[in-house]
């Protein structure tokens, strides 16, 4: 090993959460499991062999264990107790920021305590990142978590290229305004050399920001800032299109997508939702959109059914809480009138479920229904048309979700409107299988030349070659 890397890392990953999980078996014993996210995986292949570590929380309050080594990649583990997950996490990043950040479709709430938290929380991934990072190392930040992660590292390591990448939207002037601590927010961003968003909307939006609260000439994507150059551009995120293909087309999945229309008792059509139980998904407005087409008598029950799939999150936020009582009444209500001794009408299920389940789900849906209000990205969308191989299925996506700017050939909806919602399902319903068939296509063709490699290659390279810009000034 050389000097060097024996000092530090050369590429560094500074995440809210670590990417392995920290797990406690019966006997109360801790072990370490890799998260399954499509984050790690995608991530993994650039930061190992280049001596590569991941700073994170471990998802447990308490004492963080030393750093540790899995599968060639040190793990840094920043040890978070009970009052920071509260103020930090919960607080400030979900119930502040998240709501803020997603069009405001939750009223945000505002706390100075979890503030302050979100400011020392920063700072010590501050640290611990700067502790890790080798000399003239890269160092990539993610999420709205830990938005002044990259000027608090660079006062600590100048010598640093910093990247950032928001995956949640970033939102216009109008919205951003009202949050306290919202120059500390531009500034800690504007510590990056390169700050990714999922949409040009964002990245001009924060640029605009950086105009007006922090007084600078941005022009043309960048921006100077204390003789830097700072460029906000969109990375659209996308998913490992192949594997995912690979798996659903795999003979277990397909004779699995078969069992689940039998066990629904082989309705006529099959609409599907997938989503964290969160209020910027838009659930509410297919299930009433679905009720809705069943008052009119436009579909039938259990001739065709809604599967939604909604897996548990943050349920110790209020917002949470509320939400999942109205999603549930809604779906009683759909299923006490529409249902029938054959079977509900919706199959709702409050539960997470293996990646293999979710892909025969995909498989076996005629429609997938995507309604987020507002969205970065939405991955659910991608992973559906990934799964369909056979070119079956139709998505109806939300013009609100970053995944439509990708996917035109998808039927577009606002999911603001009802009528409109009804109608799209309709269409994606009874279309002639023809043209369903070219929509697929189409959206497919565009995922496999935009995956998830080609993503984090494309940030990489750009965070170098802004490098190279900085390092030469002609
Ligand atoms: C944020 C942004 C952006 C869901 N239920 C189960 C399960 N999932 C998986 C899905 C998908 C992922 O979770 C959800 O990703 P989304 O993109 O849809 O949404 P967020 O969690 O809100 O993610 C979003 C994303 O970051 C990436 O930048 O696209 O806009 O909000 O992969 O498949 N996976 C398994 N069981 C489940 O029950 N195994």
């Amino acid at each position: 090993m050389s000097a060097r890397k024996a000092r530090g890392s050369d590429v560094v990953i500074v995440a809210n959460r670590l990417s392995v999980d920290q797990v406690t078996q019966a006997d109360g014993s801790t072990s370490w499991q890799r998260s399954p996210g499509g984050l790690v995986t995608a991530l993994e292949p650039f930061i190992r062999g280049r001596n590569g570590a991941w700073v994170g929380w471990s998802g447990a309050p308490g004492e963080a264990p030393e750093p540790f080594e899995a599968d060639g990649i040190r793990l840094v583990p920043v040890p978070l107790n009970a009052e920071e997950i509260t103020r930090y996490y919960e607080g400030f990043s979900n119930a502040s920021l998240w709501p803020l950040y997603h069009d405001v479709v939750e009223r945000p709430q505002y706390h100075r305590s979890w503030w302050d938290t979100y400011v020392s929380v920063n700072e010590q991934f501050a640290v611990k990142a700067a502790e890790v990072a080798g000399r003239d190392g890269v160092v990539w930040v993610h999420d709205y978590q830990l938005q002044l992660v990259p000027q608090m590292l660079r006062a600590l390591r100048p010598d640093l290229r910093i990247g950032f990448f928001l995956h949640i939207p970033f939102p216009p002037q109008e919205l951003f305004m009202q949050l306290p601590g919202r120059r500390r927010i531009v500034e800690g961003l504007l510590g990056a050399d390169l700050i990714g968003f999922q949409r040009p909307q964002g990245a001009s939006n924060f640029l605009q920001l950086a105009r007006i609260l922090c007084d600078l000439k941005p022009s043309h994507g960048t921006v100077a800032v204390d003789g830097r150059t700072v460029t906000a551009r969109a990375f659209p995120i996308s998913i490992d299109a192949k594997s995912y293909d690979e798996l659903a087309s795999s003979a277990e999945v397909a004779e699995r997508a078969i069992a689940i229309r039998k066990e629904l008792g082989n309705p006529d059509r099959v609409i599907l939702g997938v989503d964290r139980l969160d209020y910027t998904k838009g659930i509410g407005v297919r299930l009433r959109a679905f009720y809705e087409l069943l008052q009119d008598a436009k579909l039938t029950a259990p001739d065709t059914v809604l599967v939604q799939v909604a897996t548990p999150s943050r349920e110790r936020v209020e917002h949470y809480v509320t939400m999942r009582e109205e999603i549930e009444r809604m779906v009683g209500h759909i299923n006490g009138e529409f249902g029938s001794i054959a079977g509900p009408a919706v199959h709702y299920l409050h539960q997470s479920m293996p990646r293999e389940e979710l892909a025969a789900l995909y498989r076996a849906a005629d429609v997938m229904a995507v309604t987020p209000y507002r969205d970065g990205m939405n991955l659910v969308a991608k992973e559906y048309v990934a799964a369909r191989g056979d070119l079956g299925g139709a998505l109806v996506l939300s013009e609100f979700a970053g995944a439509a700017a990708e996917f035109r050939q998808s039927y577009l909806v606002n999911p603001h409107d009802i009528n409109g919602v009804k109608d799209a399902l309709a269409r994606a319903l009874f279309d002639p299988p023809a043209h369903r068939k070219r929509r697929m296509r189409a959206l497919r063709r565009h995922l496999f030349g935009h995956d998830l490699d080609h993503w984090a290659q494309s940030f990489f390279d750009a965070l170098e070659a802004e490098e190279s810009t900085s390092a030469d000034p002609s």
